[in-house]
C-alpha cells in the first residue's frame, strides 16, 4: 500500500436549521401567540491530532468531509437538533493549508482538536421576536451556512533524530537495532518505501524519536529516486545522522558517497541543510582495524562529529546514542530560549 502523506480534501460544515415561524393553536385559545423555535447549529468538521495514526491514508480514500445539517426549529417551542459534529483523526505533524497553500495550523500535540469549518448558526424562531409593538411576529430567521472550503493536508513527521544516507547505507538496520521501530531490512536499494518512526529509549527511561526515510540518490531534491518527497519528514529534525556504508558501494569512496548526499541536502534548502550533523560510517565489522582507521581518517576530513559503527553487531553503536541524546537536549534547550526571546 502507498504511504500517503499528502491529501486535498473538500470540507463542508452542516448548516444552520431554520428558525420556525409557527403559532400556538389550542382548543379555547382563539389567538394563541408564536411558538416558533430556534434551528440547531449545522455540524462541524473537527480534526483530532493522534499518535496512534502514522498516515493520511484515511483521508485519501475519504476525499469529502460533509458534516450534517442543523435541524429546523418546530412549533411548541422546540428547537431544532444539532446537526452532528465530523471528527476525524491525523496524525501528529499534520499540517494544513489553504486551497491557496497558506498554512492555516500546524498540529503536533496529541489530543489536539482544531474545527476546519465552522457549522452555521441555526435561525431563530419567531418567539425571540415578540415585541411590545409586534405581539404576533410573523418572521423567524433561517439558519446561516456552514463553512465550506479545500483544504491540503501534509504530513511532516516529528522526529529529533533524522537518518539520511544513500539507499543500502544500513539506515533501517540502524534503527531496528536502537529502537522499537522494524522496518524491511534487504540487500538491495529502495528496501525502504515509507517513513517509520521509532523510539530510542535512554538508561534513565527517556529517549528520543528516530526516523528512517527512504535512501536518497543525487538528483532527489529534484525528485530523482524516492527520496526528495520524504525530505520534508526530516524538516523538523534536531539532528541529522548522516549514515555511509564503508564498503564502497559502486565503487565510490567515502568522500563522494558523503558529498552526494550533502549536496541534496543543500539543494532541498536551509531547512534541512542548515541541521546539525552527524557523519557516521556504517558496517565496520567488514573492515581490518586498519582499514577502519583510514576510513575514519577520511570522515574526519569531511566532518568535525564522526563515528565508526556495526549496525548488524551494535560496535560502536552506544557511545553514538549518548552523543546523539546530548545534541537533540542541547538543541532542544537552544531552542526553548530561541522562541522564548521571540516571544
Ligand atoms: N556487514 C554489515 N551489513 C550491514 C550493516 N548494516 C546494514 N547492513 C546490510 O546492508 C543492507 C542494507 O541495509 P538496510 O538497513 O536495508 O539499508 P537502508 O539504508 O535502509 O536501505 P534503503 O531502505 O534501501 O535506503 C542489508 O543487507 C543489511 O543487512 C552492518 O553494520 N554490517
Ligand atoms: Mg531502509
Amino acid at each position: 500500500m502507498r504511504f500517503i502523506d499528502e491529501v486535498k480534501i473538500d470540507v463542508r460544515a452542516g448548516n444552520g436549521g431554520a428558525g420556525s415561524r409557527s403559532f400556538r393553536r389550542e382548543k379555547n385559545i382563539p389567538k394563541g401567540g408564536p411558538d416558533g423555535g430556534n434551528g440547531g447549529r449545522g455540524g462541524h468538521v473537527i480534526l483530532e491530532v493522534s499518535r496512534d495514526k502514522n498516515t493520511l491514508q484515511e483521508l485519501y480514500f475519504r476525499k469529502h468531509l460533509f458534516a450534517e445539517n442543523g435541524k429546523s426549529g418546530a412549533g411548541r417551542k422546540m428547537h431544532g437538533r444539532m446537526g452532528a459534529d465530523i471528527v476525524v483523526q491525523v496524525p501528529v505533524g499534520t499540517v494544513v493549508k489553504d486551497e491557496h497553500g497558506a498554512q492555516l495550523f500546524d498540529l503536533t500535540n496529541h489530543g489536539e482538536r482544531i474545527v476546519l469549518a465552522h457549522g452555521g448558526e441555526g435561525g431563530l424562531g419567531n418567539i425571540n421576536f415578540v415585541s411590545s409593538i409586534n405581539r404576533a411576529p410573523k418572521y423567524a430567521q433561517p439558519g446561516t451556512e456552514g463553512e465550506a472550503s479545500d483544504c491540503f493536508l501534509e504530513l511532516k513527521s516529528m522526529a529529533d533524530v533524522g537518518l539520511v544516507g544513500l539507499p543500502n547505507a544500513g539506515k533501517s538496520t540502524f534503527i531496528s537495532r536502537v529502537s522499537n521501530a522494524r522496518p524491511k531490512i534487504a540487500n538491495y536499494p529502495f528496501t525502504t518505501l515509507a517513513p517509520s518512526l521509532g523510539q530510542v529509549f535512554m538508561d534513565d527511561g527517556d529517549g528520543f524519536v528516530v526516523a528512517d526515510i527512504p535512501g536518497l540518490i543525487a538528483g532527489a531534491h529534484e525528485g530523482k529516486g524516492l527520496g526528495h518527497r520524504f525530505l520534508k519528514h526530516i524538516e523538523r529534525t534536531r539532528v541529522l545522522l548522516h549514515l555511509v556504508d564503508v564498503l564502497h558501494p559502486e565503487g565510490q569512496s567515502i568522500t563522494s558517497q558523503v558529498q552526494e548526499i550533502e549536496s541534496e541536502l543543500k539543494g532541498y534548502g536551509d531547512s534541512v541543510w542548515k541541521k546539525e550533523r552527524c557523519l557516521v560510517l556504517n558496517k565496520l565489522d567488514v573492515l581490518s582495524t586498519d582499514e577502519r582507521e583510514k576510513a575514519l581518517q577520511e570522515a574526519r576530513h569531511l566532518h568535525p562529529h564522526c563515528y565508526i559503527i556495526s549496525a548488524v553487531t551494535g560496535e560502536g553503536v552506544k557511545p553514538l546514542l549518548y552523543d546523539l541524546y546530548a545534541i537533540v537536549k542541547r538543541v532542544q534547550a537552544a531552542s526553548h530560549v530561541e522562541s522564548e526571546v521571540s516571544e
